[in-house]
């Protein structure tokens, strides 16, 4: 009996799906109007809450709706995580890869993050990665994780 050797092809199609995001990055976007008394918040954990080192945000989102990015649909978004940061991303400007975005759709994470003291936020933005006008922007939470 013969074996017959098969050639396996892998294909590096993640790489193209990087490319959109890149691509607009840094570029001067028309600001997409957020919806009057729209409300962005995290649902848990709450703040000062002590959590293990991985655990589940919970995105919450009203008077707006989540949509994919790439999806033009006015009143819609996506949701975008700063953790420990500062500053806010620029408005008017592509959030980049220092910011999670969650260009699905998602309404939750699994996190794994380092035992201390961290900030967490949430930024609506739209199909294109951009911070609405004026931005949808979540209260800053401080948990501790142990
Ligand atoms: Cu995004």
């Amino acid at each position: 009996m013969q074996l017959k050797s098969t050639l396996l092809q892998s294909s590096l199609l993640c790489v193209a799906l990087l490319a959109p995001l890149s691509a607009t990055l840094a570029q001067a976007e028309t600001p997409t109007a957020s919806t009057e008394g729209a409300r962005v918040y995290i649902i848990s954990p709450a703040n000062g809450d002590t959590v293990p080192t991985t655990f589940t945000v919970r995105f919450g989102l009203s008077g707006m709706g989540v949509a994919p990015a790439g999806i033009d649909k006015p009143g819609t978004g996506h949701h975008h995580l700063l953790i420990d940061r500062t500053e806010i991303p620029p408005a008017g400007m592509t959030m980049d890869g220092t910011v999670q975005h969650f260009g699905g759709g998602q309404t939750e994470v699994e996190l794994s993050l380092e035992p201390g003291e961290h900030s967490l936020q949430l930024l609506l933005g739209d199909m294109k990665h951009v911070p609405h006008e004026p931005a949808v922007l979540s209260e800053k939470i401080t948990i501790q994780v142990k």
